[in-house]
């Protein structure tokens, strides 16, 4: 059996946990292979709205098994909150949560490091979500994390205590931030009793071991391709793979396990955080798709930046990720414009190009921009492809012209039902 993978081709808060909650009915585990509790998931139905940062988007299904992988990093305070909720909603998770042994914990000083470490940077700061992303990868590429696995060792209060010091030690070198450690620190070690509740795994066994029985497995992505470490706008970017490598190592399995790779995109495009973003809107269009959309960060509340769709940027990470199908979400956010505009190349130092220069957070990027026809019509309460506007259609295939790959899904509103397949 393959795995199938879906994840975000922008920069995140493309509507990724709507399609895998709805997607997550066809497959046996639903399974998180990087990022953390930056991650803001969004779903809605049945009148209430659910908010995910760690634990994968089929929670809310009956039967599938959801798999925290290794790639992930750890908060076991955010973690714990979030059980709150879904013991509050009676979501039975107990046996259907799992966690790879080999994920990173975030420590209460990751996150001391990150808002010591985005303050000093001033102007240039990335705009991290200040949940100790950066520097809890850090550790662990620089060999010092401590790992989920860890917690039971008998000697993992002494080696908390030991990165510890050392992350207090490397805080001597910023402007102190205010950040009440002992508090946290107490909060940290009570969510960690709670996480020696749930099912530790060893996950790169587990999955593969599935995949073997003939289970349907699908990797949920966070964040967007262009927040890779490698790939994306770096610095600014998040501190791991987003795109479909990541599923590899953030799962353990091998490349030629991946079957298809469902890529979300926007129907227009956000970002959050700082960093560049050639077809952003400065004027009252891209405040006017903010509010159309409720552009405001999931984990954060920060205002998302908006701009155009941006062919060349979504050519490169269908490449990235050998995208074979595409999802188009919030394509009812542009009912209200007359018309779109969708970027199909950039001017670059006086040339016409396609492609991403590699120094694009020093250059200017303009985007060449060509003008669509809007619909002006609600959406609602279409349920079928064929039903839809002459001119969404219109949108649709020209996407799929641009881009060399089909849509199957064209979302039209955050709640489950809002979904039309092509
Ligand atoms: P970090 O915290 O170290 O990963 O931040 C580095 C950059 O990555 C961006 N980033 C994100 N961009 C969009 N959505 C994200 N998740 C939340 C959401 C964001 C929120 O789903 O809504 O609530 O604000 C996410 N996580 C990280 C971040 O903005 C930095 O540019
Ligand atoms: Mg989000």
């Amino acid at each position: 059996m393959a795995i199938d993978v879906i994840l975000g081709l922008q920069w995140g808060d493309e509507g990724k946990g709507k399609i895998v909650d709805y997607l997550a009915s066809g497959y046996d585990i639903i399974a998180r292979f990087q990022g953390g509790p930056n991650a803001g998931h969004t779903l809605k139905f049945d009148g209430k709205k659910f908010v995910l940062h760690t634990v994968p988007s089929g929670i809310f299904r009956e039967e599938q098994l959801n798999l925290i992988g290794n790639g992930v990093v750890i908060d076991p305070i955010t973690l714990s909150k979030e059980l709150d909720k879904l013991r509050a909603a009676e979501v039975r998770f107990q046996k259907r949560l799992l966690i790879a042994r080999k994920a990173h914990l975030i420590l209460p000083t990751h996150r001391l490091l990150d808002a010591a470490s985005e303050n000093a940077k001033g102007k240039a700061k990335i705009g991290s979500t200040l949940k100790g992303i950066g520097p809890t990868y850090m550790d662990k590429t620089g060999r010092n994390g401590l790992r989920v696995g860890d917690i039971e060792h008998p000697k993992f209060e002494e080696r908390y205590q030991a990165l510890k010091e050392k992350h207090l030690s490397l805080l001597g070198m910023y402007p102190p931030v205010d950040f009440d450690l002992e508090g946290e620190e107490q909060k940290w070690m009570a969510s960690l009793e709670e996480i020696r509740q749930l099912q530790l795994v060893d996950g790169e066994y587990f999955i593969n071991k599935a995949l073997s029985e003939g289970k349907k497995v699908l990797a949920e992505g966070a964040q967007g391709s262009m927040l890779d470490i490698d790939y994306g706008t770096y610095p600014f970017v998040t501190s791991s793979n987003t795109i479909t490598a990541g599923v590899c190592t953030g799962l353990g399995i091998a490349p030629s396990k991946i079957g298809e790779v469902i890529g979300i995109t926007k129907a227009y495009c956000t970002r959050v955080g700082s960093g560049p973003f050639p077809t952003e809107l400065y004027d009252e269009t891209g405040e006017r798709l903010r509010a159309e959309g409720g552009e405001f960060g999931a984990t954060t509340g920060r205002p998302r930046r908006c701009g155009w769709i941006d062919l060349p940027q979504l050519k490169y990470t269908i490449m990235l990720n050998g995208v074979t199908q595409l999802v188009v979400t919030k394509v009812d956010v542009l009912n209200v414009f007359e018309a779109l505009q969708a970027g199909v190349a950039y001017q670059v130092e006086g040339q016409e190009t396609q492609e991403l220069p590699y120094d694009i957070c020093d250059q200017e990027v303009t985007p060449v921009l060509q003008s669509i026809k809007g619909w002006q019509s609600s959406l609602d309460g279409i349920t079928a492809y064929e039903k839809l506007p002459a001119e969404v259609k219109d949108y649709i295939a020209f996407l799929e012209e641009h881009l060399n790959t089909p849509v199957t899904m064209v979302s039209t509103g955050p709640e489950r039902e809002k979904l039309i397949l092509k």
